[in-house]
């Protein structure tokens, strides 16, 4: 997806950008130095976001919404003015298409049940394919259940991308739904996110993208290529854990029915029935993550003032070493493609050395990493590995800690008396 407008406001100098992680510069309880490598989990808080949740839970909580006094007017002001940060950040046409949830999965629950059970019917077809993260997945077949829609995958090529080549033929009128990510969670498969939004749109298909890997690393445009849905995480994206957001165009969500239902979402209520109130509200019931989405805002700006240019630049330089150094590295095997095709996620097993220990090796070293099945266990049925070792870069790690990694997996095997 390409870039909206971005006015990068300080030089990137890694080293300098470090500083705003205190985390990064704590000793670990093992008295190693971190070498955190497991951003594709959950990524670290700079001090704007952690300062930004002490202020508004030390100096204006109150409800959203409901305020007629000062506290609750000036959290609703800072509220809204996260939503409309995120829609600039994204470039949706208005604020009230930007939906809090609680992060990636609900985003997607959200559409499989409102949109999908509502609209679905026997005979329509929900393409996903075998790389998607279990929160897309899952929902779908759920949903197929319910509905009587058919759930049909596109096939990956050798080196774990879409193949394109199937695109034509399973892009149908019968298709209803293309749900993708962005960027895959465990190979780092960049997808081809302008050509799938075209031959949905076309058969009069929407297309749902996960955007959870991707929003943190490269500029997101809901409008070019166009979108319908967008899913994507508050917690991966420099911000706080417990929000996330549901970009969907205002036409489709307001053909919609709500989700869940309770006190926001209404306009009015009657003892038989009720109407609802105007998006977005009508699918924020209840009360909203406050304190989050107003750190989410902050996040945003952070992001923004470094700027995708200089973060991509940093995490290209890592996985460029990170591609170059592992497969010289014995017993090294990693998976996905090419670097032109990926994101800042590598993916990788060490023959003779289950995962579970390479992560418990490189944890006595400082080196987090993330070793399973990455919530992908249909992508690890296609590999034929039961598990992975993955790291997952952000830009305010650096060339060292890729050393740290090889060193890493020198030292574990060397636990194995493999060298
Ligand atoms: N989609 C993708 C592509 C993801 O990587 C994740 C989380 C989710 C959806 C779900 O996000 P959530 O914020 O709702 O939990 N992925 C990972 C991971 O790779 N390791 O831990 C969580």
């Amino acid at each position: 997806m390409s870039t909206p407008l971005e006015t990068p406001s300080r030089p990137f100098d890694v080293h300098d950008v470090r500083r705003d992680f205190p985390i990064l510069a704590r000793p670990l309880p093992n008295g190693a130095t971190l070498v955190y490598l497991d951003n594709g989990a959950t990524s670290q808080k700079p001090l704007l976001v952690l300062d930004k949740l002490r202020e508004v839970e030390a100096t204006y909580n109150a409800n959203v919404h409901r305020g007629i006094h000062q506290l609750g007017d000036r959290v609703t002001v800072e509220l809204e003015a996260a939503r409309e940060k995120i829609q600039r950040f994204v470039n949706a046409a208005e604020s009230a298409e930007i939906i809090f949830t609680s992060g990636t999965t609900m985003s997607i629950n959200l559409v499989a049940f409102a949109w999908g059970r509502k609209f679905l019917k026997p005979g329509d077809e929900i393409l996903i394919n075998e790389m998607e993260h279990h929160a897309n997945i899952v929902p779908w077949q759920q949903t197929a259940k319910a509905t009587g829609a058919k759930l049909r995958y596109i096939p990956l090529t050798a080196d774990g991308r879409l193949d394109a080549s199937h695109f034509d033929r399973l892009i149908t009128t019968k298709t209803k739904l293309v749900a993708v990510t962005a960027m895959s969670n465990v190979l780092g498969t960049l997808n081809p996110i302008r050509e799938l939004a075209a031959r949905a749109h076309q058969v009069g298909a929407v297309i749902l993208v996960d955007g959870a890997q991707s929003v943190p690393h490269l500029p997101t445009d809901v409008r070019d290529p166009a979108i319908d849905f967008l899913a994507f995480s508050g917690h991966k994206l420099y911000g706080p854990t417990g929000v996330g957001v549901l970009y969907g165009r205002r036409e489709l969500l307001e053909a919609m029915d709500p989700f869940l239902c309770g006190g926001n979402m209404i306009n009015e209520v009657h003892l038989e029935s009720s109407t609802w109130a105007d998006l977005p509200s009508k699918f924020e019931a209840g009360t909203l993550p406050i304190a989050e989405a107003i750190g989410l805002g902050a996040a945003i700006d952070y992001v923004q003032s470094l700027g995708f240019a200089a973060i991509h630049a940093q995490e290209s330089k890592l996985l460029e070493k990170a591609l170059r150094l592992l497969p010289q590295t014995p017993g090294v095997t990693i998976y996905g493609p090419s670097f032109e095709h990926r994101g800042s996620i590598v993916s990788f097993t060490v023959e003779k050395v289950h995962p579970h220990d390479l992560a418990d090796l490189f944890d006595q070293k400082g080196v987090a990493i993330r070793a399973g099945h990455h919530c992908t266990m249909p992508l690890h049925d296609w590999l034929d590995v039961s598990a992975t070792a993955r790291v997952s870069f952000a830009f305010y790690n650096t060339e060292a800690e890729v050393d740290a990694l090889i060193d890493a997996i020198h030292y574990a095997r060397h636990k194995f008396r493999l060298e």
